[in-house]
């Protein structure tokens, strides 16, 4: 049994149950105080300060660019997304002050102030030798002079990523909405509402595995905290067996803070009275914590108590008291984008009220009654900034774009894990896995999976596994029956019903360090979790210009030929196909599940791994040991000359059939291709059986509509035309919806008989 449940007995006595409270505005202290008591420098009270005007200054820049106002970058289009935070640099800047340097941020489409802020932080803590790396152009040994060095640099990286330029950040490939630094622990802005959440909870869990002592910090807006993902991550984050109270591994809770940045509006609706029920959105925290994640509600105008909030949460994190979830009250002042007036949903006098509370206005006044600055060295400081930013805009606008050439440079990564970090290699197997036997040097395509898993967990510790009920029960199907006994709840766990998240943390985690491998129970849930697939796991390494790898598998099954009916039967890898960056592999074999596999999890790639609940009992030889199989390299499974079937998945071995058949009763030979990986797809060996047999089948159990059976042979038209002696055909499931009834599924889906017919007009 789990080692932190407690048995529930049926007991129905009348109680009440009761919520706790949560503090707003409790910080009660100015700058002056802080300084007085010692806890800020003068040097720290002037750098927060200098960051918030960095911020302001840049975004009020892309206000000016965009009227051709700003004399520095004059006759510049500025294309792209334009969603200013003016008004919330507070918030930026005293949540990445109140952390450590090197802990994380994840960030949102509104995320300039916080890029700018994380890189500030990040490169005053450096060591006069990071610096000297980050900005090798300046000769100089004086940290001081680095330190402003590094600051123009990340201001220029910062406006060359949203002018779209190679020097950006993200080499011009993710611009303002995706902008990232993993090398000062960015994680990424997204411009998916709360996108960014589960990959945050991701990244803390790679901490608290690792016990690497960093905190994440999630940035997300009002709006984002009613997106299912973000309500899915805070109960992933608060769950008993990650809980510091519950769990019994002393590992403490997640480290993450999630940040509410409450600015009272999504786009245009209003989260106070228009699209929300509760009067304050750290209410939220309630619904999924015992300890309501310390929950607590803060003015988001006053630099000071961000600082003081995310010092105390972080230190929190840090003693393994997270998650905390921390809301921001604050207002921005522009409209949701400049093309945005505003008027349609909020007062000029609401506006104003809010701009009279100022978060700079107010630090300023704060910087010169502490007696920090005087009025002439704040006006100096002021200068600074705006000729920093004018010149690092200026010379982003006058550097080069990216190549044209290189438009899908970096979609996916060459790198694999040829090679275990030795800290990694040393695992500890709580209990050996009961040997998997071979009978005849046999296994069934499940204990491939089961062996191969097993295998790549003992040669890397980084390499965890979880989804639903996959630990003590095994899985679904109980390809993972064992694994937990063996390699302890730290490494294999159930998740909750949260697809989404499942997908989501595995990226925050390989994101950061680890491996993960996921289960989906039934491939129609990657239906939940496709934004996390799609558009992060898929997307980041391109996004990031190639600065971050994610490597990670899904292991998705299909249900389809079991009765299961619409929603637990589809063959949907080719809509997958469709979402460059992710690899789509589908083996129809034991030894191509284990040799794929392996060859999936040590690879830097995302990859989603389709297995079919079909093929899980059938048996065949598998050799033992490592076995890797490359990807993108399809199989010949039968060889032949007068026609070619090209396939994947259970379709392989009903096209087995239909050759045996189409040889026995009409004497045509016909050669099987398997892709077995069909992103990267294997076009060379089709390529080379057409011009042997001039005739082709394309099947798949998909449904023939929008099939990537149509992307084979579209490929085959394009590049063998004049060897094709008839049209191409394809096969696949008819163009509806998985019945319940056996006749009804029989007739869905292609059997052999279908493929021979299908073959047979071709002939
Ligand atoms: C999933 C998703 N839905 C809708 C949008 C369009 N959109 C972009 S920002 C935004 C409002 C987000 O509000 P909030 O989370 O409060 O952040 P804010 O814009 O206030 O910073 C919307 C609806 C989107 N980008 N992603």
């Amino acid at each position: 049994m789990p080692n932190y449940l407690s048995n529930r007995k049926p007991e129905f006595k009348s109680k009440v149950v009761k919520f706790g409270t949560i503090k707003e505005f409790a910080y009660d202290k100015t700058l002056k105080d802080e300084v007085k008591a010692g806890t800020i420098t003068k040097q720290e009270a002037v750098d927060i300060l200098e960051d918030m005007l960095m911020i302001r200054e840049a975004e009020e820049m892309i206000v000016k660019i965009r009227s051709g106002a700003y004399e520095s970058v004059k006759n510049f289009e500025y294309r792209g997304p334009t969603h200013l935070s003016v008004g919330q640099e507070a918030t930026s800047v005293g949540a990445c002050i109140g952390m450590k340097a090197d802990d994380q941020i994840t960030s949102t489409h509104r995320g300039h102030g916080d890029s700018i802020a994380k890189g500030c932080v990040a490169i005053r803590a450096m060591s006069v030798e990071r610096l000297q790396k980050r900005v090798p152009n300046c000769n100089s040994k004086d940290i001081k002079v680095l330190v402003e060095a590094a600051l123009e640099d990340h201001i220029y990286r910062t406006c060359a990523e949203l002018f779209g330029k190679e020097d950006g950040y993200c080499k011009g490939r993710g611009g303002g909405m995706h902008i990232a630094d993993f090398t000062v622990g960015h994680l990424g802005a997204n411009a998916i509402v709360g996108g960014g959440v589960p990959i945050a909870t991701g990244a803390a869990m790679t901490s608290r595995y690792l016990q690497d002592g960093k905190v994440t910090c999630c940035f997300a807006g009002d709006g984002a905290y009613a997106n299912g993902v973000v309500l899915e991550s805070l109960n992933w984050a608060a769950m008993g067996q990650f809980s510091n109270y519950l769990s019994k591994d002393k590992k403490g809770g997640l480290p993450i803070i999630f940040a509410i940045i409450n600015n009272h509006y999504g786009m245009t609706g209003r989260v106070d009275d228009e699209v929300s029920g509760v009067e304050c959105l750290a209410k939220r925290a309630a619904g999924f914590a015992e300890n309501m994640m310390h929950a607590e509600v803060i003015n988001g105008m006053d630099v000071m108590a961000v600082r003081d909030a995310f010092k105390r949460a972080s230190e929190g994190c840090r003693k393994g008291d997270g998650p905390y979830l921390l809301e921001f009250d604050t207002y921005r002042y522009y409209g949701h984008s400049l093309s945005d007036p505003r008027n349609e949903y909020r007062t000029k006098e609401e506006e104003s009220q809010w701009r009279c509370v100022d978060a700079i206005d107010a630090y300023e006044k704060q910087i010169l009654d502490a007696g920090v600055l005087n009025k002439k060295t704040l006006e100096e400081l002021k200068k600074r900034v705006v000729d920093r930013n004018a010149r690092a805009a200026a010379a982003a606008a006058a550097s080069a774009d990216p190549v044209a050439a290189d438009v899908i440079r970096y979609t996916n990564t060459n790198t694999a894990c040829d090679v275990v970090p030795e800290k990694y290699s040393k695992v500890k197997i709580i209990k050996p896995v009961p040997e998997i036997k071979r009978k005849d040097g046999q296994l069934t395509y499940k204990d491939a999976i089961k062996e191969t898993l097993v295998q790549e967990m003992i040669r890397d510790n980084r390499v965890i596994f979880y989804g639903e009920d996959v630990a003590d029960y095994g899985g679904a199907f109980k390809v993972t029956k064992d694994l937990l006994e063996a390699f302890g709840r730290d490494r294999v766990f159930n998740s909750p019903i949260s697809e989404a998240c499942i997908c989501g943390t595995a990226v925050g985690a390989a994101m950061t360090g680890l491996r993960p491998i996921v289960e989906l129970m039934y491939m129609d849930f990657a239906l939940m979790a496709s934004d996390q697939i799609a558009n992060q796991a898929a997307k980041w390494h391109y996004m990031s210009g190639a600065k971050a790898e994610v490597p990670l598998v899904i292991r998705a099954s299909v249900g389809g030929g079991k009765g299961y009916g619409g929603q637990h039967s589809q063959s949907i890898e080719s809509m997958f196909a469709g979402f460059p960056g992710m690899y789509i592999i589908y083996p129809s074999t034991p030894a191509d599940a284990k040799g794929l596999l392996t060859t999936c999890i040590r690879d830097n790639n995302p990859i989603m791994f389709v297995e079919s609940q079909l093929l899980y009992g059938i048996k065949g030889v598998v050799p033992e040991g490592d076995y890797m199989i490359p990807l993108g390299v399809a199989d010949v499974k039968r060889e032949g000359k007068d026609l070619t079937i090209v396939t994947w998945g259970p379709s392989v071995h009903d096209s087995l059939k239909a050759a045996e058949m189409l040889a026995a009763e009409k004497k045509i030979s016909v050669e099987v291709i398997d892709l077995r990986s069909i992103v990267p797809l294997d076009m060379e060996t089709v390529i080379k059986s057409i011009k042997k047999t001039g005739k082709c089948v394309v099947v798949s159990q998909c449904i023939s509509m929008g099939s990537f059976t149509g992307e084979v042979a579209s490929q085959i038209m394009e590049q063998a035309f004049d060897y094709l002696d008839a049209p191409v055909l394809r096969l696949g499931a008819k163009n509806g919806i998985a019945p319940q009834s056996l006749p009804l599924e029989l007739a869905f889906l292609p059997n052999a008989k279908d493929i021979m017919n299908t073959a047979l007009k071709v002939m």
